[in-house]
């Protein structure tokens, strides 16, 4: 039988309330043994809630509620006592040495939620979507996780393997009986069910550029020369001065950061140095960085002074920028307008090219809306289709989907029905890793090894 374990679930430091969870067989009597108050939770009905003391020693150690679930009706399907106790840096703390010292053996690192997963409460998918919950920093993706806690994205996967495995028992069929005519097994339909299960994963697949967006942002690089105004587009689409904006061209030495929500989604804009030939020791550095930042960046905003000609500086950018996504501004358009827009739009590879000026903020919506517009962020966020997020799961799903390319060309090729259904069966497995049917130990052991202790 498993140890009966307990952690404490809130995170620590100063606070209103500290909960300790204990969960195992043993969980009500080790509650018991320390918790004092009318009767005894032994005898209480299950999922109750009741006032007391936790006294340890002689000593009472604080006034709490006490939450009483039995099995099977909670999270990790054993019995699970949970204490509220008064936040703070000692008392849980000893409320838990109490627990500890009574029987229960301190939990490791999501161990409640393994426990849920062994117990079949919730499938992989779903433990994983517990720790997106608790690391969604903004509602896209706490809404994402919620959604595949809910089992959405278990239930989709589940389908399409349930298909897979009724079409490996029809190539079975057509393999132990090759002789005969079994009218209702068909090798034109079997391919036509796999290719819409292939269908399905290859959207699954590609829904994971939004997964990837929802969970990481956008990082967008700001690049241009020397006092183009690349500072002052940060300050503005950031609403408040965050980076230093003066008139010395070289102002930015340093890569400067800073999120804004566009859509839901978090855009991490990044402020450069301004690329240029120099000599000076400090801004080459800085010139160097802002290259690299360039290189890594999903978005690149290049921006032009509208106000001069353009030189070979900013054809330089233009043209080391070609091959990345990006939108191309040309700022200060209060006292330069209209100079160069033809030159820059036609080395501009067919980039969006705006007018702005950072100075009165006139076309700076239009910056954002074109990011927007860029990534389908309207979309994304409205978007009610499974979104999937995690790259275990989408390398689970190119897996699959290769499988299940080579069933319909060895189908196509005529291969024999036991080739094409080592194939099936290897898409089952792979699917099956995201709902954890199939996974191995080790792997289960790494996913719940990031979850925080308590969870
Ligand atoms: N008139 C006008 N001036 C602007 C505009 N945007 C920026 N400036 C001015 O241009 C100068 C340079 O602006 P910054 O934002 O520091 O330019 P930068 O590209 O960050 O410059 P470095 O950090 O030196 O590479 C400052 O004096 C700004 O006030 C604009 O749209 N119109
Ligand atoms: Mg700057």
């Amino acid at each position: 039988m498993e140890h009966t374990i307990a952690a404490i679930s809130t995170p620590p430091g100063k606070g209103g309330v500290a909960m300790i969870r204990i969960s195992g067989a043993d969980a009500v009597k080790i509650a018991d043994s320390v918790y004092r108050g009318r009767g005894k939770l032994s005898d209480a009905p299950t999922h109750t809630v009741h006032y007391g003391h936790i006294v340890y020693n002689g000593e009472v150690i604080d006034e709490v509620l006490v939450t009483l679930m039995r099995a099977p009706r909670t999270f990790t399907r054993e019995d699970v006592v949970e204490v509220s106790a008064h936040g703070g840096t000692q008392t849980a703390k000893k409320v838990l040495d109490a627990i500890i010292s009574s029987g229960a053996r301190l939990a490791a690192p999501g161990e409640f939620t393994k426990r849920a997963f062994l117990n079949g409460r919730i499938d992989l998918s779903q433990a994983e979507a517990v720790i997106d919950i608790i690391n969604a920093d903004n509602d896209l993706s706490r809404k994402n996780a919620v959604t595949q806690l809910g089992g959405a994205l278990s239930r989709e996967i589940q389908e399409l393997r349930d298909t897979l495995v009724h079409l490996a028992a029809q190539m079975q069929v057509i393999i132990d009986y090759p002789d005969e005519d079994l009218a209702d097994v068909d090798i034109s339909d079997i391919e036509a069910v796999c290719r819409s299960v292939e269908e399905s994963t290859k959207r699954l697949i590609k829904s994971a550029e939004s997964g990837a967006i929802i969970k990481d942002g956008i990082r967008a690089a700001i690049v241009g020369k020397p006092n183009v105004g690349k500072s002052s587009l940060l300050n503005a689409l950031a609403r408040y001065e965050r980076a230093i904006v003066t008139d010395v061209a070289g102002t930015t030495r340093d890569i400067i950061e800073e999120s804004i929500n566009l859509d839901g989604i978090e855009l991490i804009l990044v402020d450069t140095a301004g690329i240029h030939d120099t000599d000076d020791a400090v801004e080459k550095i800085g010139v160097e960085r802002s290259k690299q930042t360039l290189d890594a960046a999903d978005l690149v905003i290049v921006m032009l002074d509208g106000s001069y000609m353009i030189d070979d500086d900013d054809v330089s950018i233009i043209k080391r920028t070609r091959d990345k996504k990006r939108i191309i501004l040309i700022n200060k358009n209060d006292i330069g307008k209209g100079k160069y827009t033809s030159s820059v739009i036609a080395k501009a590879n067919g980039d969006r090219v705006i007018e702005i000026s950072a100075k009165t903020l006139e076309g700076t919506d239009e910056v954002r809306k074109e990011i927007a517009r860029l990534y389908n962020l309207g979309e994304i966020s409205s978007s009610s289709s499974t979104i999937i997020t995690n790259t275990r799961h989408k390398e689970a799903l190119i897996n699959a989907d290769k499988a299940l390319l080579r069933v319909l060309e060895g189908i196509n090729a005529g291969m024999p029905s036991d080739i094409v259904s080592i194939d099936i069966n290897e898409a089952i497995d792979d699917l099956g890793e995201i709902t954890g049917e199939t996974v191995s130990e080790a792997i289960v052991k790494d996913i719940f090894q990031s979850f925080c202790v308590g969870k």
